[in-house]
C-alpha cells in the first residue's frame, strides 16, 4: 500500500529541518516539497503550509489535515481556493509562546525603563539619571489575550505592571482588567500606556490600528505590534509618531514583508524594527505536535488546535 504523503507547501523553502523532525515524529509519512515535486496529488494526505501560492492546497483531492507552520493562519486562509472541508490545525506550542512573551516583555521594559534614552546618553558620555516610575503606574493593554497574549499578560502582571486585555469575548484573570468587543475598545485604549497587538488578522481586525483608534490612547503612549502588519494603517501610525501622539513603536510585522527599503519606518527615530522574528516556529517541538495530530486524524478524531473557519482563527 502507498504511504501517505505530507506536502511541504512553503514557498522558497525546502524544509530540511522539518523533513528530519517529521521523520522522527511520523515515520510512516513521506515528506515531499515543491522542489522535488509532490508526486501523485491523490496520495497527499497532509500538508504543512505557510503563505502557500493560491491553488496549491486545492490540487490535493484527498487531504485529511492541513498544518499551519505558525500560530497565525491568515496567510493560508487568504487563498480563495483553500479547501474549507479539510481541518486546519494551527501552532500552539510552549516554545512559541515563550518566545513571544520574551519579545513583549523586552519591548515593554526597554520603553518603561527608558533604555533607549540611556543608550543615547552613553554615546555622549552623559551621566543623566531619569526616573522610570513604578511598574504599577504603567498600564499595558493587550489586544488579544489568547494563547500568546495571556502568557505575556500574566508575566507582566507578575512584574508589577497594570494589565488590561481586549478580546472578542469577555475574559477574566486575577489582577487584570478586561474589555470586550468594539463597543469597549475606546475605553480600553483610553487607559493604556503601552499598547500590544497580539490579535489574529481577520476581516474584523484588519487596520484596527488607525487614526481613529490611535487618538483614544493617552498622548505619548507606546505601541508594540508582534501580530501582523495588516492590523496597522502605516500612514496613520507614522502620523501619530510624528505628532507625538505615540512616543514610539516596536514593530516586528509589516503590511509588506520584507519592509521596503523606502519605508520611513526604517529611519524613524522612535521606531524599532525587527524582521518578523518575535517568535519563530521550532520544527523540533512543532513536528511532535503534528505527529500527534496525524495519529488523532488517523483514529478519526480532530487534530490539535483546529481553526474555526467562521471566526478565521
Ligand atoms: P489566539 O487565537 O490564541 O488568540 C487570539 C485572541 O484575539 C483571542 O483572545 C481573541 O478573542 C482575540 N480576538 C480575535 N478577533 C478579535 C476581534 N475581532 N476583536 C477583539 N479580539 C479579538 O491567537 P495566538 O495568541 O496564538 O496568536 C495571535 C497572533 O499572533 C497570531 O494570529 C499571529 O498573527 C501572531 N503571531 C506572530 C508571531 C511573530 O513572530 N510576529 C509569532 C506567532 C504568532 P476571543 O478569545 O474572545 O475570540
Ligand atoms: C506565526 C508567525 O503566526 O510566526 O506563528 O508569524
Amino acid at each position: 500500500m502507498d504511504r501517505p504523503v505530507l506536502a511541504f507547501c512553503v514557498p522558497k523553502f525546502a524544509g530540511d529541518s522539518w523533513r528530519a523532525a517529521m521523520a522522527e515524529h511520523a515515520p510512516h509519512v513521506v515528506f515531499r516539497n515543491r522542489f522535488e515535486g509532490f508526486g501523485d496529488p491523490a496520495l497527499v494526505r497532509y500538508a504543512i503550509a505557510w503563505n502557500p501560492p493560491p491553488g496549491e492546497l486545492a490540487q490535493f483531492p484527498n487531504l485529511a489535515c492541513i498544518f499551519s507552520l505558525g500560530a497565525g493562519v491568515d496567510g493560508i486562509l487568504a487563498d480563495p481556493t483553500f479547501p474549507r472541508t479539510v481541518p486546519l490545525s494551527r501552532v500552539v506550542d510552549p516554545d512559541l509562546t515563550q518566545g513571544m512573551t520574551q519579545y513583549v516583555l523586552l519591548h515593554v521594559m526597554l520603553h518603561h525603563r527608558k533604555q533607549r534614552a540611556f543608550d543615547s546618553f552613553q554615546r555622549e558620555r552623559l551621566w543623566k539619571p531619569l526616573t522610570a516610575g513604578p511598574a504599577g503606574d504603567v498600564r499595558v493593554g493587550i489586544m488579544g489575550t489568547g494563547v500568546l497574549g495571556m502568557d505575556a499578560a500574566r508575566k507582566l502582571r507578575d512584574l508589577g505592571y497594570a494589565v488590561s486585555g481586549w478580546n472578542a469575548s469577555r475574559k477574566s484573570e486575577p489582577g487584570m482588567t478586561f474589555f470586550a468587543g468594539m463597543g469597549e475598545l475606546s475605553a480600553f485604549l483610553a487607559e493604556t500606556n503601552i499598547l500590544v497587538c497580539l490579535l489574529p488578522l481577520t476581516d474584523a481586525t484588519r487596520h484596527i490600528i488607525r487614526a481613529e483608534t490611535l487618538r483614544h490612547l493617552p498622548k505619548g503612549a507606546f505601541f508594540i505590534n508582534a501580530a501582523r502588519g495588516g492590523h496597522v494603517n502605516e500612514d496613520d501610525l507614522l502620523a501619530a509618531l510624528d505628532s507625538g501622539q505615540l512616543a514610539g513603536a516596536a514593530l516586528d510585522v509589516f503590511e509588506t514583508e520584507p519592509l521596503p527599503v523606502t519605508s520611513r519606518l526604517w529611519s524613524h527615530p522612535h521606531v524599532t524594527v525587527t524582521p518578523h522574528v518575535a517568535s519563530q516556529s521550532n520544527p523540533k517541538t512543532i513536528a511532535a505536535l503534528i505527529g500527534e495530530s496525524i495519529r488523532r486524524v488517523e483514529r478519526g478524531e480532530a487534530p490539535l488546535n483546529p481553526v474555526d473557519f467562521l471566526r478565521g482563527y
